[in-house]
């Protein structure tokens, strides 16, 4: 399999969690910001990363969207399985999961990006560096009033799965499930930032152990 994506993204790195999860092989290609548009828009029809090619008979040629994946991934290979032995949980780890991609983990972006351009700029304050960051300000809205709004969803968020998380190993049951796989990759960029550190530190302990269930090299940060 060959995993299109963007060597940063977050979003990506949820997919290479699903991947290292099942033990699944495959390739990575790193595509460059910009020229993605070009390859991505006539396999997918969308322009974002991640996209897996399965490269298999019988398969589709490109998956679009890491929800999508995680989904593909199941079928593919059920074991070790992404689901819930109660249908009802599994059920509302979906619903997690989906509010973890479409809210949270626009969040995290809002609230990262606007710290590596201020704050956090010597973590690298190279102009070609700085230049990305400000194409994906433009490319966003983010701004101070942006962010402010972000990292508020992001306390909400953070209250609700540290009633879960603070003290237990997974947010259902004793099991991994796709909402744990999704907020320990949509939370990762807050590692590079000291406020969260101090606040969180269970959030970090979190995302370690599933990165390390997930055979999945940790974010930067935490590494
Ligand atoms: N809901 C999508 C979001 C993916 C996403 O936002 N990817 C960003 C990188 S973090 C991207 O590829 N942006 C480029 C673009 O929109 O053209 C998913 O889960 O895959």
């Amino acid at each position: 399999m060959l995993l299109l994506q963007f060597s940063t993204s977050h979003y990506c790195r949820k997919a290479r969690l699903a991947l290292g999860y099942k033990g699944i092989n495959y390739q990575v290609e790193n595509l460059t910001p910009g020229l993605h548009i070009f390859r991505l828009r006539t396999l997918t029809g969308l322009t974002t990363t991640p996209v897996l090619m399965p490269q298999l008979a019988d398969q589709p040629e490109a998956i679009s969207d890491s929800t999508q994946i995680l989904k593909f991934l199941e079928t593919y290979q059920p074991q070790p399985t992404l689901c819930l032995p109660n249908p009802r949980a599994q059920s509302e780890a979906w619903v997690l999961e989906d509010w973890l991609d479409e809210s949270i983990g626009t969040a995290t972006r809002f609230v990262y990006y606007q710290f590596r351009a201020g704050q956090g700029k010597e973590i690298d304050p190279s102009f070609a560096s700085q230049m990305v960051i400000q194409v994906v300000q433009r490319q966003y809205g983010i701004n101070s009033a942006t962010a402010k709004l972000a990292a508020s969803r992001l306390t909400t968020a953070l209250e609700f799965l540290g009633d879960r998380w603070k003290n237990a190993p997974y947010l259902f049951g004793t099991q991994l499930s796709v909402a744990d796989m999704a907020a320990s990759a949509l939370l990762s960029p807050l590692a590079l930032i000291p406020n969260y550190r101090h606040q969180y530190p269970w959030l970090f302990e979190r995302i370690s152990q599933i990165h390390a269930e997930c055979h999945e090299p940790l974010p930067p940060g935490l590494a």
